[in-house]
């Protein structure tokens, strides 16, 4: 083994355009795998010694009541985002720095945002969940009530049915972060009470075949959900990453229903209607309907499809000369387990499988990771995933021909990053 970085005897390929094999991610490759740290080590600083930074000589801060991050990060920022479209004036909405963060869970504080009528101030002490309709005993439950019912954490993700849509009508790609461009998406762990138990009190009826959740916000925004996925694992969410959730996210509960777009996971859930047909709102039938090539309609399309995305690097990042780097992305997929990611860093010429960072959870984000050895040529990175029911990420031209040109709605295609010479990461459609 050799210790020089550009003596590719030294390094194990996997594909083309320099990816590694995933065994230069392993310890037992210290020898080799040490020559790429060397290579990317800051000089020791000249007359270091006997230097003491100002914070070792004083005092450090008391403890406080609730942590911040470091004042450095304060850039770290969702990405507030101008709506496309003709909306309400009141719509708003903001995107997850993805390409500025690590792991799989989102900060409760950059989760994406997207309100059709703002966030509402709901006071937790006058907020009431009822569930009615076709059950035998129609419930009424405020915020201390529901505490004392057992509660379930699973980690899952949002994705609004509305992500990535620049990818899928802008004709010349946008230049923008992966907060702009795929930002309407967040994982975190939630806890709550099944929403099975609270059916189950209220007694659903035999022709109790849809749940029609409502938010308490000014467009009382209202979604059908058919009765299955309510009682498989619908979660009366109250608890966000361990903390109530976020005034953002819903406060004081919202409805969570693991891999569905993120449209009918009702925020400020304040009334569950049981009905036996689906109640055709104005969210469901004229905001979230994809349109298809020839001009119809999908009825519904509830999960969301496997996707997945490079964030390191990733567009408007420059890469800081040739050498090692490790790519890392998110995969997911909203009906199972994330099962395969391929990357290329050839544009598509050959793949080789990403190691997939455990664990790997249903309907969450998984991270997956690739060690790669750019040779500072110009090349084109992608990533696509593969689920356990077989299904895989789509290229663009393929999910293009699905659906008519004005379509937005659950864009899952491959995204190819550009990488120049002078290592600026670029959007590109292939
Ligand atoms: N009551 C209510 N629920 C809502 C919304 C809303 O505006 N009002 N937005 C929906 C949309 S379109 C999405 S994508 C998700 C976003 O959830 P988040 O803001 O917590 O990320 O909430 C959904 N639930
Ligand atoms: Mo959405």
């Amino acid at each position: 083994m050799t210790n020089d970085i550009n003596e590719p005897t030294a390094l194990d390929y996997a594909a083309g355009g320099g990816l590694l094999s995933r065994r230069m991610l392993l310890g037992t490759i210290a020898a080799s795998g040490g020559a790429m740290a060397a290579g990317l080590a800051v000089p020791h600083r000249a007359g270091a010694q006997g230097v003491v930074p100002e914070w070792v000589t004083v005092a450090g801060h008391r403890a406080r009541g609730y942590g911040m991050p470091a004042e450095a990060e304060a850039p770290v920022q969702r990405a507030i985002i101008e709506p496309w479209q003709d909306v309400a004036p009141e719509f708003s909405l903001s995107g997850t720095p993805l390409q500025r963060l690590r792991g799989t869970i989102t900060p409760s504080g950059l989760h994406f945002e997207v309100h059709h009528g703002g966030r509402p101030d709901v006071d937790p002490d006058q907020h009431r969940l009822m569930i009615h309709g076709l059950v035998d005993r129609p419930l009424q439950f405020d915020l201390n009530s529901l505490e004392r019912y057992p509660m379930v954490t699973a980690t899952h993700f949002l994705e609004c049915a509305g992500n990535s849509l620049v990818n899928a009508v802008m004709p010349e790609p946008l230049q923008a972060g992966c907060d702009v461009i795929h930002g309407l998406l967040s994982n975190s762990e939630w806890s709550g009470v099944p929403m099975s138990v609270l059916m189950d009190e209220a007694g659903v009826q035999p022709e109790g075949k849809w749940v029609v959740a409502v938010g308490s916000d000014g467009p009382s925004l209202a979604r059908s959900i058919p009765i299955e996925k309510i009682m498989e694992d619908g979660i009366l969410a109250l608890y966000q990453n361990g903390e109530r959730i976020r005034p953002e996210q819903g406060y004081p509960m919202r409805l969570l229903l693991p891999g569905f777009e993120g449209n009918m996971n009702v925020k400020w859930l304040t009334s569950l209607w049981v009905t036996d047909a689906p109640a055709h709102t104005k969210h469901e039938s004229g905001e979230y309907t994809e349109i298809l090539a020839d001009g119809s309609s999908v009825k519904f399309t509830f999960a969301i499809g496997v996707k997945s995305l490079i964030t390191h690097p990733s567009a408007t990042m420059t890469m800081s000369g040739p050498g090692f780097y490790e790519i890392s992305g998110l995969a997911w997929s909203g009906v199972g387990k994330v099962a395969r990611v391929e990357v290329s860093a050839d544009g598509g010429a050959s793949w080789a499988d990403a190691e997939l960072v455990e664990p790997v959870l249903p309907r969450a984000l998984t991270r997956f990771r690739m060690p790669w050895q750019w040779d500072g040529s110009p090349t084109i990175l992608m990533s696509r995933a593969h689920d356990d029911t077989g299904a895989l990420q789509p290229a663009r031209p393929d999910w293009k021909a699905r659906y008519h040109p004005s379509n937005f709605l659950h864009y899952n295609a491959i995204q190819p990053w550009n990488v120049t010479a002078e290592g600026e990461v670029q959007n590109v459609y292939l």
